[in-house]
């Protein structure tokens, strides 16, 4: 995981202090690759504690095409929150205090933050309790999990994007076409946000599977420590149903930022060494891919330094 950490220090030193869509300001630089040898272990961070509960949980949410927060939420994963949230706090059904920019204030203004985790702690137990609630403020649009399983066809049927790559893998190993895209143009202003992870592409020699992504924006101290370790599970995943040993994960990165209060936080990581890393077990092996459940997955021989906090920018 060194490679992580030369892309944080790559960016405190060489990236550019822009502004950004959340108002926040990041450092950035345009254009990155890492590659991580899936054989050589599982790539979670050792560097500070990161969550592989909550990347599985919304793995296997992505893989049963859901995309509505209610399932991560019932599973205490709360990764979606802030965006369905800002659905309904934007809505003329919300009747609470206002709550504009709340993914700002929240950092700069206590008071405000009681106000708010009142309000997503309503919020979040209507998603749950309230079933025509959750349908309409719960689903969070056209994103990832329908577009890898159910992406809308001209003639009127949806394409399983997922079944057919892993159809492909298995029949065609050589082709160069095994691509599911999450960017779907036509439905991109109707998802709560477009997809960071917006295409990737599986290879196979030597009987191992390599995925490449493409991320067009990587908040590189919360999100892509979770993004690398979801598509290392993805590729094993699919590895396995294939019949294959697992290869490269190769993550290249668009826009690569560093959020400014984000900074000190990675300073004190930039001084951790990384330790081994851990191995993932697929404990119960299902016939398909789509049957996965957490309780199937663990994570072995994890010993990472302290988890670091840092705000999240909405
Ligand atoms: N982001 C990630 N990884 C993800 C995800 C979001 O890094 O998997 F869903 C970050 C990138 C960026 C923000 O900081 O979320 C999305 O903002 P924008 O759409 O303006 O790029």
């Amino acid at each position: 995981m060194q490679q992580y950490l030369q892309l944080c220090q790559h960016i405190l030193d060489e990236g550019n202090d822009k502004g950004d869509r959340t108002g926040t300001g990041t450092r950035s630089v345009f254009g990155y690759q890492m590659r991580f040898d899936l054989q050589k272990g599982f790539p979670l961070l050792t560097t500070k504690r990161t969550a592989f509960r909550l990347i599985a949980t919304e793995l296997l949410w992505f893989l049963k095409g859901d995309t509505n927060v209610r399932t991560l939420i019932a599973q205490n994963n709360h990764i979606w929150d802030e965006w369905a949230f800002e659905k309904w706090v934007k809505s003329d059904q919300y009747e609470g205090p206002d709550m504009t920019n709340f993914g700002l204030r929240v950092n700069e203004d206590p008071e405000f933050k009681i106000q708010y985790e009142e309000q997503m702690a309503i919020f979040q137990d209507k998603v749950l309790n309230d079933d025509d609630f959750a349908q309409e403020f719960g689903d969070l649009g056209p994103v990832y999990g329908k577009q890898w399983r159910s992406w809308p066809a001209d003639n009127g049927e949806t394409i399983d994007q997922v079944k057919n790559v892993i159809e492909s893998i298995k029949n065609n190993p050589n082709s160069r076409r095994h691509i599911v895209s999450a960017w779907n143009p036509a439905e991109v202003d109707d998802m709560a946000l477009p997809p960071c992870h917006t295409l990737f592409q599986f290879y196979v020699a030597d009987g191992k599977l390599s995925c490449q992504l493409y991320q067009r924006s990587a908040d590189v101290f919360l999100g892509v420590p979770f993004n690398i370790a979801s598509y290392a599970l993805l590729t094993h995943l699919i590895a396995k149903e294939c019949g294959l040993e697992v290869g490269d994960f190769v993550h290249t990165l668009g826009d690569a930022h560093l959020y400014s209060n984000h900074f000190n936080q990675v300073k004190e990581q930039l001084s951790r060494s990384p330790r081994e890393l851990p191995q993932l077990i697929i404990k119960t092996e299902k016939e398909s891919i789509f049957e996965y459940e957490i309780e199937d997955l663990a994570i072995d021989g994890y010993d990472p330094y302290p988890r670091i906090k840092a705000p999240i920018a909405v």
